[in-house]
């Protein structure tokens, strides 16, 4: 096949595995489909700033929802009373942050040609510090008001099914996770700086999680992720050269994965090829960019990998590779 020729059936090929998961109208577990509204919503009932709602929702790869029209407003919030969920407040994707008085949604569109049903007297730009909109069920049937973005409510995020992508191989709509075809799971390395806890975080909103180590052929595939992911120059504070992964050691029980399991590596996977004893503040899970663990201060921030188990695989090269040898030559630090 020459080059065009491959480059069209790639692209044929990615077109019709999105349009296949579009007739499966699935999107994440934890987003309902409103076939009236062709579109995927999720209530997120913890409170967060304006701010940190539209990132939330960006980072599910969505948008802060806010209604496109009474239609959408009337049969969303609907669906908001069917989940019983006792909250009278959403932030909604509508604000006037950048100018006064002209609102506009997350995703562009004008205040005036979206829903706009206010309450009575607002938007009220009260105290000249209120720039974002939510609806309050409590003034009525899903009226408008504005308040301060620093303010914290619920939230909905929105992902219309025109704009479902699927990522095939790791059957996931993130179309930047890879799969590792040795051990049947996907990686993504994350090129902003976070600390653990974030980092943890951030993989969780991906329905992933940090990545775990389980063998030297593991070590090594991350390794070479590091080098086979393009890394944008990052300004601040941030340790270079290391890598978040999910294990960690912070209460003191020993080294655990993710999800809690004891960490059952062989010591040449570790930096020095010994374990830390957990003596000292490093109580979280890293490696360096060739693939050695270490510990490291759960408030450094650093990029990190995620990953998504896909497929349980059991080959002879599984067992193989927990034949482990040493790195040659010891630490390398
Ligand atoms: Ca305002
Ligand atoms: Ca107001």
């Amino acid at each position: 096949m020459n080059p065009k020729t491959l480059l069209i059936f790639f692209i044929v090929s990615f077109a019709a595995d999105s349009y296949g998961q579009k007739s499966k109208k699935f999107f994440r577990s934890d987003y309902t489909y409103i076939d009236e509204l062709q579109s995927f919503y999720k209530i997120h009932s913890i409170p967060r700033n304006w701010t940190e709602a539209k990132r939330v929702c960006a980072q599910e790869q969505a948008i802060l929802f806010h209604p496109d029209n009474d239609e959408e407003a009337q049969i969303f919030i609907s669906f908001w009373n069917k989940t019983n969920s006792g909250i009278l407040w959403l932030l909604v994707g509508l604000s006037d942050i950048l100018v006064e008085g002209e609102y506009e949604t997350v995703d562009g569109k004008s205040g005036y040609d979206v829903y706009k049903n206010w309450f009575p007297g607002e938007p009220n730009n009260f105290g000249g510090i209120e720039n974002c909109a939510y609806i309050d069920l409590l003034k009525g049937p899903g009226y408008l008001a504005d308040q301060d973005c620093n303010k914290q409510n619920s939230f909905s995020c929105k992902k219309t099914l025109k704009s479902l992508q699927w990522n095939e191989q790791c059957d996931m709509p993130y179309l930047d996770y890879t799969f590792n075809t040795n051990n049947g799971k996907c990686y993504k390395l994350h090129t902003t700086p976070l600390n653990w806890t974030e980092a943890n975080a951030l993989c969780r909103l991906e329905q992933s999680s940090l990545a775990k180590v389980t063998n030297r052929r593991d070590a090594e595939y991350l390794a070479k992720l590091t080098v086979s992911t393009p890394t944008p120059k990052v300004k601040g504070k941030y340790q270079r050269g290391i890598y978040h992964l999910g294990f960690y050691n912070r209460f003191d029980e020993g080294w655990q994965v993710v999800g809690g399991k004891p960490m059952l590596v062989d010591l040449n996977l570790w930096y020095g090829n010994y374990q830390p004893e957990g003596e000292n503040l490093d109580q979280c899970g890293a490696m360096f960019f060739d693939g050695r663990l270490i510990d490291i201060n759960c408030d450094t921030k650093s990029f990190f990998i995620c990953e998504r188990e896909v497929k349980k695989v059991t080959s002879p090269d599984d067992i193989a590779q927990q034949i482990i040898q040493p790195f040659v030559g010891g630490g390398l630090y």
